[in-house]
């Protein structure tokens, strides 16, 4: 039986294909943190739209389960397969063109393969922003960005993937290839249908092109380095940051100091400023004059305001650069000092410094000796509330007690990382009923046989 089907999936997807061998298969499935360990009955690479359909077709023919994988760069294992060595992992790597890009119409129409940073270069070329940003842009690719719904350090200003797409092409579970790829900012002809596949980390229907909707390229930007005493200073500075300097306002990143001093401990990088309880990362970008004049009075007013204690403004790209290269390796920093438990946590804006004032002693007191490595996007509410775990740590306990106090703030478990097998549980503790119901019919509707990426998002 499976001899049949790999037999099909070889004449779809031509040479090189279908990787069967165990070497072959490693680095398909098992994520790129160690966390998720899988098995495949092997990795199908189709070229094309057309080979996509015809590879989920048989292997749906063949009732057997199909994982969607981009740049294997999740870190919740949605891309990841289970244990029974049954499933076929469905790599989008080798449909990676670039389509089309409408430089009036400020719109790229690019295949899921295609690396993130490939686009983002593409659009810059023409003198145009693709506004997603990511630590892992490099590996990254189009189809997971989308499918997963990425987030980043610029959603402040330019939202999740999910404001980007403006059309796509997707195939459902019994192959049929669904052709939305309109760039149209305004389409209101019945359901958008879309939303569906935005976020819902392939368990509905495989994401194989997208439209994306580009932004203007800025032509300045200033990025600036803050010391502050507390998380309700950086929310004073987020409102300052705000009045001064609006919608160009991009990036707005929160780090506690023991996040920075680990990157400074394991990474041997120097932060501009001495040790502080609390780090700002600010960036704001635009065509027109006078940025850097609005983010001077923003550092002043925080200065004079004691929300922040020093402060520097990047005088070079390159400076700019190696802020943000402070920021980005808090997760390396992270994995080097030991093993530890993602939090990837949303509370509103102004719920911040209470839920960190309630989690912290909290965690603290449940759990000795673990470490809390908090970071994040605050500047859209979305705090990285990891822990380094301690010899014991009841890692299960730790989730419900720091999820349990995200829902009392109004918050979500997983800001932008999604569900994939890693959150299943908890998103059905933490949600409600009706909330999980409603995802469940509509996965039935669009994967009766369940096999699109099943045990992901939902329970099997
Ligand atoms: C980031 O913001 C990523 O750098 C990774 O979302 C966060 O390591 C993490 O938990
Ligand atoms: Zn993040």
């Amino acid at each position: 039986m499976s001899s049949d089907l790999l037999s099909a999936l070889r004449a779809i997807t031509g040479d090189g294909g279908v990787l069967t061998e165990a070497a072959d298969l490693e680095p398909y499935v098992t994520d790129w943190r160690g966390m998720f360990h899988g098995r495949a009955l092997c990795v199908a690479l189709p070229r094309t739209t057309q080979e996509v359909s015809a590879v989920v077709r048989a292997c749906a023919a063949a009732g057997v389960p199909v994982v969607p994988q981009g740049g294997n760069t999740g870190l919740s294992g949605g891309a990841t397969p289970d244990a029974s060595g049954r499933q076929v992992v469905l790599c989008l790597k080798r449909m990676n063109a670039i389509r089309a890009i409408d430089v009036a119409g400020e719109t790229m129409e690019v295949e899921a393969g295609c690396v993130l940073q490939t686009a983002q270069q593409a659009a810059r070329a023409r003198a145009l922003l693709l506004p997603v940003s990511l630590a892992a842009e490099g590996s990254a690719c189009v189809g997971g960005i989308v499918a997963t719904n990425a987030g980043g350090t610029n959603v402040l200003r330019y939202g999740m993937a999910r404001a980007r797409v403006l059309g796509l092409e997707v195939v459902l579970a019994d192959g049929t290839v669904v052709e939305g790829l309109r760039a149209l900012r305004k389409d209101n002809a019945g359901y958008d249908w879309k939303q569906w596949f935005i976020g819902t980390e392939g368990t509905l229907g495989v994401v194989t092109a997208a439209i994306l909707q580009l932004a203007p390229l800025p032509r300045h930007t200033v990025t600036a380095w803050l010391a502050l005493p507390s998380p309700e200073a950086a929310i004073a500075v987020l409102r300052a940051a705000r009045q001064e300097l609006g919608d160009a306002l991009s990036g707005f990143e929160l780090m506690s100091g023991e996040a920075i001093a680990r990157v400074e401990q394991h990474l041997g990088l120097r932060s501009p400023l001495p040790a502080a309880p609390w780090f700002v990362l600010l960036e704001a970008s635009a065509s027109l004059g006078g940025l850097r004049e609005a983010a001077e009075a923003v550092l002043a007013r925080s200065l004079e305001a004691g929300d922040a204690t020093d402060c520097v403004l990047a005088e070079s790209g390159q400076q700019a650069a190696a802020l943000w290269k402070l920021r980005e390796c808090i997760t390396e920093a992270e994995a080097r000092t030991g093993k530890s438990m993602k939090h990837d946590v949303s509370v509103p804006v102004s719920a911040i410094p209470a839920f960190l004032a309630a989690a912290d002693p909290a965690v603290a007191a449940a759990f000795p000796g673990v470490r809390i490595n908090a970071f994040g996007h605050a500047g859209d509410g979305n705090i990285h509330y990891n822990v380094i775990l301690a010899p014991g740590t009841d890692t299960a306990a730790l989730n419900v007690l720091v999820h349990d106090l995200v829902v009392r703030h109004g918050g979500s478990i997983s800001a932008e990382h999604g569900l994939g097998q890693y959150r299943v549980d908890e998103a059905l503790r933490t949600r409600h009923a009706a909330e999980t119901d409603l995802a469940r019919r509509i996965k039935r509707a669009l994967d009766p046989g369940g096999v699109l990426n099943p045990g992901k998002v939902l329970p099997q």
